[in-house]
């Protein structure tokens, strides 16, 4: 992608509104404004004072024509969004004299904008690292006061400080290696290797606690998914009915009425929960069950919580065992639905798979008990609040970063615990390093920033 030529869009939404902005950004931008906008101040002749806001109107260069009244801000390089010359204009918001004045300044040399372009023009000329600028699309599309606070933070550089600190101690251990290395033969004496050991599983303990903070920031950003799985006939699609306090999916006493997975949204408290209901679980399906039962274990696995449904009305037969089996070391919730009806067995039954967990009780037809699954589900999705972290990792990107740099330094502190060379802790230290920029963006290749910025819309 070609960064140093001007580039426009229009910043606001499509469609009809009070006003419209387009935004200009690169070398020509002013030379490009100057030619159809026109004020008592002459901006073709002059600089405008930047970050000041001018009145005037823009005609079209060809025909002379007057198309609208706007109001134009000039920011200089590099105090601008992009760290580039800047032009907003400010129209009136019609569909038709936005395109207009889009197609105006296009004939005049700018090119469209691809979609994030802004913000990338802003991490290439170093307004903000990688976090940030992901930080800004958290920011559009955050749905939630939490999410939307997480955003800002994360934009005004809690996350980008909190790494770099760590990535300058690792440098200062990553010189003392160094030093170690060139000038062992001189008689010098370093830094211990204590000290250095220590100076590692402290950055390692940091780094540890924000892949630690994934599980909050996630749900922070995404909400919570939820998927219920059971065997057919206990009772999933009427608890999501009742988590709705809607009809939403389809209930009858034939087991395997529901075949597709099915995805809601719900509100608890002020986290989102996107909840799941799926085919039940049986051991010998049909061969239409076959498909939604892998239907689950997909969404199973894509989901942070499992709502365990049992019906202990109905003897435990070989579909629960099917159930606990599927289940691997998911987080759960278990629940014993139908609580209205007469139990025919009770925990004991299920002791090993329970562990010390206690089953929520609950009836989906009476409602008993929903207000302890709320409650659960709720404390899951706050329980990484408990744990003190004021900055949360928000993506799976930083995770995997920060997740191997604290593979690296734990292999680096056992080499150095068996008294391997320098040179063999250095590789360690320094893959530790680069994994840590990469999650800044320190380095980085341009197909991540591909995916990073095409999330964003055209004009941002
Ligand atoms: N008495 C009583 N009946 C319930 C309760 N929950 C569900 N049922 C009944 O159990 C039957 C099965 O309910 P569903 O919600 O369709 O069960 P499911 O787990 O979604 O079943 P599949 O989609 O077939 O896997 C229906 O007749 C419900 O009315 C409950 O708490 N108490
Ligand atoms: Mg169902």
């Amino acid at each position: 992608m070609e960064t140093n030529d001007t580039i426009v869009a229009v910043a606001t939404p499509p469609g009809e509104g009070g006003i419209s902005v387009i935004r200009i950004s690169g070398e020509n931008a002013l030379s490009i404004a100057g030619k159809l906008f026109h004020s008592s101040f002459d901006i073709s002749k002059n600089n405008p004072p930047s970050h000041k806001v001018i009145f005037g109107e823009i005609r079209d260069p060809d025909s002379k024509r007057v198309i609208d009244e706007v109001l134009l801000t000039w920011f200089e390089k590099p105090n601008s969004y992009t760290g580039e010359n800047v032009i907003e204009i400010s129209g009136h918001g019609g569909t038709l004299v936005t395109s207009t004045i889009l197609e105006i300044i296009l004939r005049q040399g700018a090119r469209l904008a691809e979609p994030g372009e802004f913000t990338r023009r802003a991490f290439i000329h170093g307004r903000m690292d990688l976090t940030q600028a992901e930080a800004v699309v958290d920011l559009i599309e955050a749905a939630s006061d939490r999410a939307l606070n997480s955003a800002v933070s994360q934009l005004k550089g809690g996350l980008s400080r909190r790494i770099n600190n760590l990535f300058d101690q690792l440098l200062a251990v990553q010189a003392q290696l160094e030093a170690a290395i060139d000038f062992s033969e001189e008689g010098l004496t370093f830094q211990s290797r204590e000290i250095t050991g220590q100076q590692i599983e402290d950055v390692k303990k940091e780094v540890l606690a924000l892949v630690g903070s994934f599980h909050q920031g996630k749900i922070i950003r995404e909400g919570v998914r939820i998927t219920l799985v059971g065997k057919p006939n206990a009772g999933k699609s009427s608890l999501l009915n009742a988590l709705m306090q809607e009809e939403r999916a389809i209930v009858t006493d034939i087991p395997g009425t529901t075949r597709d997975t099915l995805e809601e949204k719900i509100r608890v408290k002020d986290i989102h929960v996107v909840i799941i209901d799926s085919a039940g679980l049986r051991n010998k399906p049909e061969i239409i069950e076959e498909e939604g039962i892998q239907r689950t274990r997909n969404a199973l696995e894509k989901s942070d919580l499992a709502l365990v449904v049992f019906d202990p009305s109905q003897p435990l037969d070989e579909n629960d065992d099917l159930l606990m089996k599927e289940l691997g070391d998911k987080p759960r919730c278990i629940l014993f639905n139908k609580s209205d009806l007469e139990q025919k067995w009770e925990k004991e039954k299920i002791k090993e798979f329970l562990k010390d967990e206690e089953p929520i009780s609950v009836s989906a037809k009476t409602g008993a008990g929903m207000q302890g699954l709320i409650n659960a589900i709720y404390d899951f999705a706050v329980k990484g609040d408990r744990m003190g972290e004021s900055i949360f990792i928000t993506r799976e990107r930083h995770r995997n970063h920060l997740q191997k740099a604290a593979t690296a330094l734990d292999t680096a502190y056992e080499s150095l615990r068996s008294d391997c060379s320098e040179e063999l802790i250095a590789v360690d230290v320094n893959l530790a390093l680069e994994h840590m920029g990469s999650v800044l963006g320190k380095s980085f290749e341009e197909d991540l920033l591909d995916k990073i910025f095409g999330q964003f819309c055209i004009g941002k």
